[in-house]
């Protein structure tokens, strides 16, 4: 099986990543490979994943696989976007940054908002032609945290059609409609299709 790195250092991305991959890829994550992270200077999801994948197969010479993704609330003009890891604070927990998000959305009735995920993937750090895939998935944002699965900003993103927080979804159901199960599933018919 084809060996790939996980250019993420996300553990709540490794293990939906991880899960989602068995069976077509051995996939090893980039902590345990010690990979120095770099800023995230892009100003979109695509270039960050794109500087996280380059990064990664840099340091390892592995395939790399990278997805930048974020909370885009259109109250709030798309904030946190490319913001969403560090909204309340450079290194911030997942509490901290959903604490912030509740508090700037108390007065707003309008609660729609996306997530959005861009997954990268290239063969070698110097590929030209990474394939890249960009994916939203549309919610609203709760007035308070309710469920415990999943991570970051899932207890605040209520689901319509499923009449629940996307903490409260099952992993196998998270990972079959979220951003990031939607932008990975594309990915790997692309991925699998011209190997
Ligand atoms: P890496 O850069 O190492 O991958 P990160 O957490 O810094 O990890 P991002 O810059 O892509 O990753 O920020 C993504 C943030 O967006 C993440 O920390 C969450 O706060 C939020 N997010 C992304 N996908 C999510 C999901 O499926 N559920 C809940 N929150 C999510």
């Amino acid at each position: 099986m084809k060996k790939i790195i996980l250019a993420t250092g996300n553990l709540g991305k490794v293990r939906e990543l991880n899960a989602m991959l068995k069976g077509h890829y051995s996939v090893v994550s980039q902590k345990d490979l010690q990979v120095k992270e770099v800023p995230e200077t892009g100003t979109s999801f695509i270039e960050n994943a794109l500087i996280k994948a380059r990064n990664a197969s840099l340091q390892t010479k592995l395939p790399a696989l990278a997805d930048d993704s974020g909370l885009e609330v259109e109250a709030l003009d798309g904030k946190p976007g490319i913001y969403s890891a560090r909204y309340s604070r450079e290194g911030a927990s997942d509490e901290e940054n959903v604490n912030k998000l509740l508090l700037n959305m108390e007065h707003h009735n309008y609660r729609k908002a996306h997530f959005c995920c861009a997954m990268v993937y290239i063969n070698d750090a110097e590929d030209a032609n990474p394939i890249i895939i960009e994916r939203r998935w549309e919610g609203e944002i709760l007035r308070e945290p309710i469920g415990a699965n999943g991570f970051g900003y899932d207890p605040i993103f209520y689901l319509k059609g499923y009449s629940c927080s996307s903490a409260q979804l099952e992993p196998e159901v998270k990972n079959k409609i979220s951003h990031r199960g939607q932008a990975l599933n594309d990915l790997l018919s692309k991925l699998l299709s011209v190997e």
